[in-house]
């Protein structure tokens, strides 16, 4: 029987559900100060989430949105970037967005048991660790061995160039974990680096395809507030705890 060994874990819409309010409002905001005639609606966001790095994103609407503007420049779009990513970080210390149920819970399990902590993620790492510690703890960032983020490695979710990453880092098999994600293009990339995966759906990605999820759930479920299975089968669980987690693997 294989021994789960780590928990690696998306940030954007897994840990917390940072997207609507606060990377598109950062996004926003410093289009504006750009005078950029360039407003990303909630509807609009939802629809771009399908290219994953923020960089990318920008790039991809440039083109498929204003398509007879002048190319804007690598350059400009990093500068861009840049200005988002300290708005970002300025918007979730100034207002905290809550961890998900049953995130604190279960790190906190986890780390009790002795059990391996790790990101995986296409955000960038300022951003992953001002979420940590604003909505977990001051020293949230100690309590992950491995942060895999943003331009760690070249092609980012859905190819699975971050897990492998995060593996390599880890030193573990890919049975030896599981991932946890929210979206289509997270769990093709950790299904891409073999590592079993528990999905929890939120607004933005509920209607994706999360075929060979391990599970599919609303959320991870407290002691009183069990999750709903969407996909899968938890067996008698109603929240996703430790216990439930060495039976699965
Ligand atoms: C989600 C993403 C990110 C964020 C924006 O990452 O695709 O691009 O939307 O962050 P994940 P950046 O779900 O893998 O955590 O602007 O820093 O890219
Ligand atoms: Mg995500």
């Amino acid at each position: 029987m294989t021994k789960l060994k780590a928990l690696i874990f998306d940030v954007d819409g897994t840990l917390a559900e940072t997207e609507r309010d606060a990377h598109r409002v950062a996004f926003n905001e410093t289009f504006a100060a750009h005078d950029l005639d360039w407003d990303w609606s909630v509807k609009l966001y939802g629809d771009l989430l399908a290219v994953t790095g923020g960089k990318e994103r920008m790039k991809f609407y440039a083109k498929q949105y204003h398509p007879s503007d002048p190319p804007l420049s690598d350059q400009y779009i990093a500068e861009l970037h840049k200005e988002k990513t300290a708005r970002y970080q300025e918007i979730i210390t100034n207002n905290p967005i809550p961890l998900r149920p049953g995130v604190r819970r279960l790190i906190e399990e986890a780390r009790a048991e002795g059990i391996r902590l790790a990101i995986s993620t296409t955000t960038s790492p300022e951003n992953v660790s001002s979420l940590l510690e604003n909505s977990l703890t001051a020293d949230a960032m100690s309590w992950f061995e491995v942060v895999a983020a943003g331009d760690i490695v070249e092609a980012k979710k859905p190819a699975s160039d971050i897990y492998d990453y995060a593996l390599k880092e880890l030193k573990l098999k890919p049975e030896e974990c599981l991932a946890f994600e929210d979206s289509g293009n997270g769990i093709r990339s950790a299904l891409g680096a073999n590592i079993p995966t528990i999905i929890t759906v939120n607004d933005y990605t509920a209607h994706e395809d999360f075929t060979g999820a391990k599970l599919v759930l609303n959320n991870l479920g407290e002691p009183d507030q069990a999750f709903t299975v969407l996909a899968g089968d938890a067996g008698d669980a109603k929240y996703v705890d430790m216990a439930m987690l060495h039976k699965m693997i």
